[in-house]
């Protein structure tokens, strides 16, 4: 009797181990890796400068922030939704090509392409607080609440300390290949998402691992007939109080708010 007692329980006690490793298991390789597919539709369409060569886009206080790119026009702009009316602006010194920006807290931190240097501005008086240096080029940028999170038209993301800007972390950005060209950047409910340079699509990126979870195909958003080729859509925004999500691009003269749909 004692033995049947210990066969069983013995038993019972393998089979919650047994049970317990197809969960880690499970939690470790999730069943479906594919990545999303999603297409959207236009809630509203507002104004955007056209002479506006959009590099950085981001949404706070109820207004959006732009920075422009291109020597010579580069900007930081504080911009009306309704109106695209341009109501505060910082013009760079012609040296520098502005790229991605991101406010942390009350600063606005703001990259350029290849002058290895980034600017640090008070979010109210644009007033210029501080240089940054780094190594690679300069493209997108974000933040997880926690750190900033840089592009640099590779496939890899960075990861830095928002207060003194050193690099803590780094992943690279996979959908069965390397996606390169990341390019302007937004962190939106646990996620990464990126345009890509020259492509229609913004990818959708599992921070931990840099896994593409999702592709919004935007292709048809913005009538490109007689653009120039480089006029590509470049800048995602979001509203995180009212659940707003915004993509225009560089010198396109309409700047929209979508929802995003998977594809049955
Ligand atoms: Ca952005």
């Amino acid at each position: 009797m004692k033995k049947q007692q210990l066969a069983i329980i013995l038993i019972f006690i393998f089979a919650i181990l047994f049970g317990l490793s197809v969960i880690f298991w499970l939690s470790d390789n999730p069943v479906n890796t594919e990545p999303v597919q999603y297409t959207y539709t236009v809630v509203n369409v507002y104004p955007h400068d056209d002479e506006a060569f959009t590099q950085g886009l981001i949404f706070e206080d109820d207004f959006l922030y732009e920075g422009t790119g291109l020597y010579g026009e580069s900007s930081l702009r504080r911009v009306e939704l309704e109106t695209g009316n341009v109501i505060q602006n910082y013009t760079l010194p012609p040296v520098f090509f502005g790229e991605g920006i991101t406010i942390f807290e009350d600063k606005i931190i703001q990259l350029t392409w290849r002058n290895n240097l980034g600017f640090v501005y008070n979010k109210h008086s644009f007033e210029l607080l501080q240089e940054f240096e780094y190594p690679t080029e300069g493209w997108g940028i974000t933040h997880d609440g926690r750190r900033l999170i840089m592009s640099d038209g590779t496939a890899t993301l960075y990861f830095l300390d928002p207060n003194n800007f050193t690099k803590v972390d780094q992943i690279e950005v996979y959908d069965e290949e390397p996606v390169t060209d990341l390019n302007e950047l937004e962190y939106i409910q646990g996620k990464i998402y990126a345009n890509v340079w020259y492509e229609d699509k913004i990818a959708i990126i599992n921070p931990q691992n840099g896994q593409v979870t999702g592709w919004v195909n935007l292709e048809g958003i913005y009538d490109t007939t007689n653009q120039f080729a480089g006029n590509v859509l470049n800048g995602i925004a979001y509203d995180a109080k009212e659940n707003r999500l915004f993509v225009t691009g560089k010198n396109w003269s309409q700047l929209f708010e979508i929802k995003i749909i998977p594809v049955e």
